[in-house]
């Protein structure tokens, strides 16, 4: 197997190049990609090392096989771990993707029976309810409804919710972390007025993130509620002994 100057396969530097290509969007999604033997000739490579690339590519979900038609450029998922601690804003830089929040709600209210419940505070308390749709890179990925017990988190009636990260703001300026999560996912269909904010039709596939998150302490300082678009959302574990 051809190996390049890193020592590693050369298909493996093929396929990062061409997936640079269609995760930075200068090949978008729908497109066709060029033949095997053209881009053997394009990038000066054996055809054995273009079909591992792209079956590489394939294998990410980056592209697809339209059988008798060639291969196309599919529309990128965002990758998010499970089981991470991280905020919305951090998963995305990581990954090289711009964040982005627009606030749909902001409201101090008081808790409702199953509010208190998951906040583990008294029915009545004062608790912050916030939604907001997070995009990236300008796709709407997420409604994210989360509630936070005013007496912890203060700070986030003071904030422009649609231009910080809520968990920079809380470990940042009140030293609040989120220690601990305990999560569940579910597939569900969208609402009307859920599938006009994600600008997908009204029954498509999302997939509904709830969390508990702890602080140090053991105390929950978010209850979330969080709908991705299930067609550009793929949530990955490393489970380890
Ligand atoms: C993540 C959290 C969400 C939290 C948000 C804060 C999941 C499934 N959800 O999206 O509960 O409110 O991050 O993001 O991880 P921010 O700090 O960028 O505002």
């Amino acid at each position: 197997m051809a190996v390049s100057e890193t020592g590693r396969p050369l298909y493996i530097q093929v396929k990062e190049n061409l997936a640079k290509l269609i995760i930075s969007g200068e090949w978008p999604p729908g497109i066709r990609l060029a033949s095997e033997r053209e881009l053997t000739d394009q990038l000066g490579v054996s055809r054995v090392t273009v079909r591992n690339a792209i079956q590489a590519l394939e294998e990410d979900g980056l592209v697809y096989r339209v059988h008798g038609k060639g291969t196309f450029v599919a529309k990128p998922k965002m990758e998010m771990n499970a089981h991470d601690l991280i905020s919305f804003t951090s998963s995305m830089l990581r990954r090289g993707n711009q964040p982005s929040a627009q606030v749909l709600e902001f409201s101090r209210i008081s808790a409702s029976r199953k509010v208190a419940k998951a906040l583990e505070v008294e029915l009545g308390h004062q608790v912050y309810r916030v939604r907001r749709l997070r995009r990236a890179n300008n796709l709407p990925l997420v409604i994210e409804l989360s509630f936070f017990p005013r007496d912890l988190c203060s700070r986030l009636e003071e904030v422009d919710l649609a231009a910080v990260s809520i968990y920079h703001v809380l470990y940042e300026e009140m030293g609040i972390q989120c220690r601990k999560v305990h999560q569940s996912l579910e597939a569900v269909a969208a609402t009307e007025e859920e599938a006009q904010i994600l600008e997908v039709e009204t029954g498509f596939p999302l997939m509904l993130v709830e969390r508990l998150c702890y602080n140090t302490d053991g105390r929950v300082i978010e209850f979330a509620k969080d709908l991705y678009r299930g067609d550009c959302s793929r949530f990955i574990s490393d489970l380890e002994p």
